[in-house]
């Protein structure tokens, strides 16, 4: 058993759980805040049989986009202000971790 951890941009998590779910995967999401840009994504937690973890990344990476964003010229990013021009980062589509899993049980 594994689990996948994948942090999602919050735009894209509702096709993604629509789109695990649909193929028979369980999710549970929670929601999170990049620690650079200090903006709100989500997490989804995925238990899954070994054999099936490329099947879930296949799902997270077919929905999920990147896309650039700014970074305002005063933006603070929770390090204090920082002056000069905007600048733009690529947000990736998603950032996932597969871990594994010691015991799963339903109770
Ligand atoms: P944030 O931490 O808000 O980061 C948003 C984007 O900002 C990142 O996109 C990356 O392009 C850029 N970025 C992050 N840290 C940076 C830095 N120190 N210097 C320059 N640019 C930086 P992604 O890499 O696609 O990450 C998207 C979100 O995934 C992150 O949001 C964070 O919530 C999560 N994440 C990424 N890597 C992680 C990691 N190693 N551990 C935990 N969470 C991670």
């Amino acid at each position: 058993m594994k689990l996948v951890i994948a942090i999602v941009n919050s735009d894209d998590v509702s096709t993604v759980i629509r789109n695990l779910s649909q193929n028979g995967f369980s999710s549970t999401s929670l929601a999170t805040t990049g620690g650079f840009l200090m903006r709100k994504n989500v997490t989804l937690l995925i238990g899954v049989d070994e054999e099936k973890v490329p099947a879930v990344l296949d799902i997270i990476k077919e929905h999920s986009h990147s896309r650039k964003q700014m970074i305002p010229a005063s933006s603070g990013m929770g390090h204090g202000f920082m002056p000069g021009m905007p600048v733009e980062v690529n947000v990736g589509g998603a950032t996932i971790f597969v871990v594994d899993v010691e015991q799963f049980q339903r109770i």
